[in-house]
């Protein structure tokens, strides 16, 4: 694998100020293997309760950014807010925010732009749908989504990609960890061609889709693997716990 193991909690749209407070005390209290990046991404409602009661062994991460400076834009969150409140990452180009709000390659990459540019880390989504898989086009939808990105960020520092294959979502049908492993090496394969070698060996590219604490173990086996980004696991604290700890 390239650098520290990562594994992100996606907890999406979910959770009670009461649930949300129960699964940080879970988390504060987990025993978490000190060789892998942990981080966690609440619902904007609820990062400064978060980020105010979470132990620091974890970071805190948005689930989406406005692309620009913040000011009239209703309804929408600024990068400099994030930051204010001391969040290190935001996951752009998620496959929720891409195919049921409808957001493109274009604008993904322009909000991960400006993220980095104001230091904040991206978690950057790829992945195909069922229909693409099927039609033998999940190369050629994942390289689409990572140009967009590598056309747009001026560097690869702090970005981790994320492969999360749409029909995996949520569904409970994870990757197999060859049919992972076989785009992960694309991936790398992708961004050494055209990126750099450096790029391609130093960016960890993590897997999503319906991970768990029974799947995680063989899934961060294969070398090409470093790390996750966790949905639904991620809400329960000792199943998170156990999906940061199957690092190799
Ligand atoms: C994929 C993943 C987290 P889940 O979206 O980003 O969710 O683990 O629930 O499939």
């Amino acid at each position: 694998g390239s650098g520290k193991f990562f594994v992100g909690g996606n907890w999406k749209c979910n959770g009670t100020k009461d649930s949300i407070t129960k699964l940080v005390s879970d988390l504060n209290s987990a025993k978490l293997e000190s060789d892998v990046d942990v981080v966690v991404a609440p619902p904007f409602v609820y990062l400064d309760l978060v980020k105010a009661s979470l132990t620091d062994r974890i970071e805190v991460s948005a689930q989406n950014s406005w692309v620009g400076k913040g000011g009239a834009f209703t309804g929408e969150i600024s990068v400099e807010q994030i930051k204010d409140l001391g969040c290190k990452w935001v996951i752009l180009g998620h496959s929720e925010r891409r195919h049921i709000i409808g957001e493109d390659d274009q604008f993904i990459g322009k909000k991960a732009a400006y993220a980095l540019s104001e230091g904040l880390g991206v978690i950057a989504c790829i992945g195909e749908l069922l229909e693409e898989r099927e039609a033998g086009k999940t190369f050629d939808v994942c390289f689409q989504q990572l140009k967009a990105f590598a056309d747009a960020v001026p560097s690869w520092d702090n970005i981790v990609i994320a492969y999360e294959p749409v029909w995996a979502i949520g569904t409970g049908k994870v990757a197999t960890p060859e049919q992972a492993q076989e785009v992960h090496v694309a991936v790398r394969d992708w961004l050494k061609k055209n990126v750099s070698e450096e790029v391609a060996s130093k960016t960890r590219i993590i897997y999503g889709g319906s991970v768990n604490g029974g799947n995680c173990a063989e899934l961060a086996k294969k070398e090409d693997i470093d790390g996750f980004l966790v949905g639904g696991a991620s809400l329960k604290g000792p199943e998170f716990a156990t999906i940061v700890n199957s690092v190799t």
